[in-house]
């Protein structure tokens, strides 16, 4: 059974807590069971984790290009949060892992402030879905089972 890895970045601790209106009231531990039920629906491994700091980020995508490169993850699904818009280090981490990468936001960047709508990830990423809500993640883990086919 492979693994989809969910990573999480800054902040995404605080979902359900405070800015409903952009981001809904779901928890994160909330979106974690959506994951879950997803998987199982695919046959998929979850591993979903949160951090703060850009470090600990790029070093979860080495980790996920030594499990790609053992034949073992089927993809990740990565909310870099506001890292998405500043971040070359996890553009160059992501650059050359052939992993299977999915940038995802909750809302629509796009429709926000002019400085969200540039994105480092973007050009390493496979596919990008933003605005569908917390229900970005299951249709991600989905998406990503479909493109494992
Ligand atoms: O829409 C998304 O998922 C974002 O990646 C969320 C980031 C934001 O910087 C990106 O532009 C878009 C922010 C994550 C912070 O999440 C919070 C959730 C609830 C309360 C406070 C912050």
């Amino acid at each position: 059974m492979k693994t989809a890895l969910v990573l999480n970045g800054p902040n995404l601790n605080l979902l359900g807590t405070r800015e409903p209106a952009v981001y809904g009231s779901a928890t994160l531990a909330d979106v974690e069971q959506l994951c879950e039920k997803a998987c199982a629906a695919h046959g998929l491994k979850l591993d979903f984790r949160q951090s703060n700091h850009e470090g600990e980020l790029v070093d979860w995508i080495h980790e996920a290009g030594r499990l790609h490169a053992a034949g073992t993850l089927a993809g990740v699904i990565f909310n870099a949060g506001a890292y998405t818009h500043t971040s070359i280090a996890l553009h160059d981490a992501i650059k050359g892992t052939g992993i299977t990468l999915i940038e995802l936001h909750i809302s629509n960047v796009h429709a926000r402030e002019a400085f969200r709508h540039h994105s480092y990830l973007s050009p390493a990423a496979k596919a990008v879905m933003c605005g569908f809500g917390v229900q970005g993640y299951p249709l991600a883990i989905a998406g990503l089972a479909a493109m494992a086919v």
